[in-house]
């Protein structure tokens, strides 16, 4: 078989596997649904970075199996030893010149999308979370209840509106992740970190501990409930009535009961 012909049976099968990579990468379904803004902008990035790797993977995969294919040692070979080639400027200056130039379109994409997803917008409302082992507790301010904070195990967020979760851990590092909103930050003791997201999708999702903490970090799950804003304040409403019906709150119990 002549060499040109090799080359362009190589060709054929790299572009038809390049198609095949492409299309399956969308078939599959990967992540979970997306219930956020973010979400959406970093499942857009992973398929830019899918379809910019799926042709350089086949590209590698090509050169590899063609290799194998047409320079394989034949019998007779066995003491010989392939042509000292040094040296290829042209080469050197093409591999060199196209990753540099897709690395940087990559890594400026990945910049804008992580800036998006950060940006602070006009209007949000602030959400505390307080990790421990092995639980989540949520804290909702005074600008939210229109008074008394309230400090609950369950976590409330209102369709539409930009939340800022501020992050913090009464022992070791733990993570907030809430998959469904595709980001997720860390929580260090002593130091507060935050996260930003926009709920646009009604649902309840899981919110996970994502590092190691201790024997029960398996356990520490809890659930993110993306409700109407009308629900929102409906239900820290109900929360305040069943805080303060309450015979005594839980600050007070103990002297209560001494
Ligand atoms: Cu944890």
């Amino acid at each position: 078989m002549s060499r040109r012909r090799s080359v362009t049976i190589a060709g054929v099968l790299a572009v038809i596997a390049i198609a095949l990579g492409i299309a399956i990468s969308y078939w599959i379904h990967w992540f979970p649904a997306q219930a956020s803004t973010q979400a959406k902008n970093t499942d857009r990035l992973y398929h830019v970075l899918v379809i910019a790797s799926v042709p350089i993977f086949v590209l590698v995969i090509t050169v590899i199996l063609y290799s194998v294919w047409q320079f394989r040692m034949k019998p007779g070979e066995e003491f010989k030893d392939g042509p000292p080639i040094h040296g290829n400027t042209r080469l050197e200056v093409f591999w060199t010149a196209i990753p540099t130039v897709l690395l940087l379109g990559l890594i400026g994409y990945s910049f804008v999308v992580l800036h998006e997803n950060e940006k602070k917008p006009a209007k949000e409302i602030q959400i505390g979370v307080t990790g421990q082992q092995f639980a989540w507790s949520y804290q909702y301010g005074p600008s939210l209840t229109g008074g008394r904070p309230l400090n609950s195990n369950e976590l409330y967020v209102p369709y539409g509106e930009s939340v800022y979760f501020n992050l913090r851990s009464k022992d070791v590092i733990h993570a907030f992740w809430i998959p469904a909103f595709r980001i997720q930050e860390d929580v260090v003791p002593g130091i507060t970190t935050h996260w930003r997201a926009t709920p646009d999708r009604l649902g309840s999702y899981p919110v996970v501990c994502n590092l190691l903490c201790g024997l029960g970090h398996g356990l520490m799950r809890s659930t993110v409930h993306v409700v109407t804003e009308a629900r929102f304040h409906e239900w820290i409403r109900s929360q305040l009535t069943t805080a303060s019906s309450a015979p005594a709150g839980g600050s007070t119990a103990g002297g209560a009961t001494g």
